[in-house]
């Protein structure tokens, strides 16, 4: 990609800008790390810049099986894309906070993804990216949780922060809509699939894997996956980490400055999503704990017009099966319902339920087998594979002929 542009990249400053939220609400932003709020600061830098290489590292081996030149030059942009995001991140680290700052650069280049001794900071993180379905899953459901996370962040008071989030963020509609259409192709090609050979039950699944493509409830177990853990990324549903970043004016709420209220929440409550007496209830707690929580329900709502995308594919093909995202409460790892097993539809399940029934509702050994039959490269210009249709426009509006990756033999 001759023509990216590498280096610190970072949003035109705003004249005047004033820190919108805390209990520094109305201050001028800090052009520089303000003493009190050090550790906390560079912490969530850490943090954030952590998940960056974490992905790169986790797509690296997609290269070999791109189902078409398209996705192969797709994937790369989202790589070298992250890859900056980790930069902005470093620059941040060794130009505002001195030494310390250049040794947690240092341990950001010595984690690794999945590494038993050095993993990535955030369990999603740390997963496998086993081949591209999970790639359009990851690009959708986690490169969201990096939109909402970096929203919250393009709010802070340290405004060299701020500038560089919302530059990224011009960059991570991108990567969504890498995973959104990514899914919307596989649907399609399912759908069409089964129409062509007169299938009419989705459900029949050898019948359709026979057909060279991925049946739709294997895509539901993905997505169950996905969404799952990217959920986990919200960290607990209450906590104080959430309230004290709040109030020091370091991490906002998405979209915070075209929320109506005092922007410091001493007084307000959230309603959150609790187990009460076994059962999943509505609680109302302090705003300001219920921090994760609130950014949680925004991602949640984000998410649902892929559903309605995908869902209409299906539809307009004439079948009767509906894609859904999975109750909170479902496979859970971090918060509230680490501790519970739930259906994907919220009811509650013991040990054992969940050990016999597991398969059906994430990707069995078999389904990730089945899946990886069919990732065999395709290199030749405008082709795609069997699993996949062909996207609706090129790449800046290329024709379906453009040869997007040169391959050197
Ligand atoms: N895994 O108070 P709690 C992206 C830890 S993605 C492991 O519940 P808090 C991207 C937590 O660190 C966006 N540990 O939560 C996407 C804390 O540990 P300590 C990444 C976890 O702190 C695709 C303890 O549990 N950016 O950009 O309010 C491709 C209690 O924490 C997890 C950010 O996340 C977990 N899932 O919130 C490429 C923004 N969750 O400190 C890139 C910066 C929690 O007690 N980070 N813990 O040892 C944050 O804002 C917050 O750290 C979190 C957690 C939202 C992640
Ligand atoms: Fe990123
Ligand atoms: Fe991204």
């Amino acid at each position: 990609m001759p023509e990216y542009r590498w280096g610190i990249l970072l949003a035109p400053q705003e004249e005047n800008r004033v820190i919108p939220f805390g209990e520094h609400y109305g201050d001028p932003a800090w052009q520089e790390v303000p003493g009190e709020h050090r550790a906390m600061l560079r912490r969530l830098i850490v943090i954030q810049g952590d998940t960056e290489p974490a992905s790169v590292e986790q797509q690296r081996h997609l290269g070999k099986t791109a189902p078409s030149l398209y996705d192969l030059r797709n994937l790369f942009q989202v790589n070298v894309e992250e890859g900056r995001h980790l930069w902005a991140m470093v620059y941040l680290l060794q130009k505002y906070f001195g030494r310390d700052g250049r040794e947690e650069a240092d341990e950001l280049l010595r984690r690794r993804s999945g590494d038993a001794d050095s993993p990535r900071m955030l369990g999603a993180f740390n997963e496998k990216t086993p081949d591209w379905l999970s790639f359009f899953m990851f690009t959708y459901f986690t490169d969201r949780d990096g939109k909402m996370q970096l929203h919250s962040l393009a709010q802070s008071g340290f405004d060299p922060l701020s500038r560089t989030c919302r530059f990224m963020l011009t960059e991570e509609a991108h990567h969504m809509f890498v995973g959104e259409t990514g899914i919307s192709r596989v649907v399609q090609r399912t759908c069409e699939a089964m129409k062509d050979a007169g299938i009419s039950d989705p459900s029949g699944i050898a019948k359709v894997r026979a057909l060279g493509v991925i049946d739709l409830p294997t895509i539901q177990k993905k997505l169950n996956l996905h969404y799952s853990l990217s959920l986990d990324l919200f960290g607990s549903e209450v906590s104080t980490n959430a309230a004290n970043a709040f109030n020091a004016g370091v991490k906002g709420r998405y979209r915070e400055t075209q929320i109506d209220d005092d922007h410091r929440l001493q007084n307000s409550t959230y309603p959150v999503l609790k187990l009460v007496n076994g059962e999943i209830k509505r609680v109302d707690e302090p705003a300001l704990t219920a921090l994760n929580m609130r950014l949680r329900d925004d991602y949640t709502q984000d998410c649902a017009k892929g559903l309605l995308r995908w869902n209409k594919i299906i539809s307009l093909a004439g079948y009767d099966f509906k894609l859904a995202l999975p109750n909170v409460a479902f496979h859970r790892e971090i918060g509230e319902f680490k501790d519970v097993h739930a259906t994907p539809d919220g009811m509650l399940i013991d040990d054992a339920t969940w050990n016999k029934r597991e398969g059906e509702w994430l990707p069995s050994v078999d389904d990730g087998d089945f899946i990886s039959s069919l990732m065999t490269p395709v290199t030749e210009i405008g082709s795609y594979a069997t699993w996949i249709s062909p996207p609706k426009v090129g790449i800046d509006n290329k024709p379906g002929d453009f040869e997007y990756v040169k391959i050197e033999t």
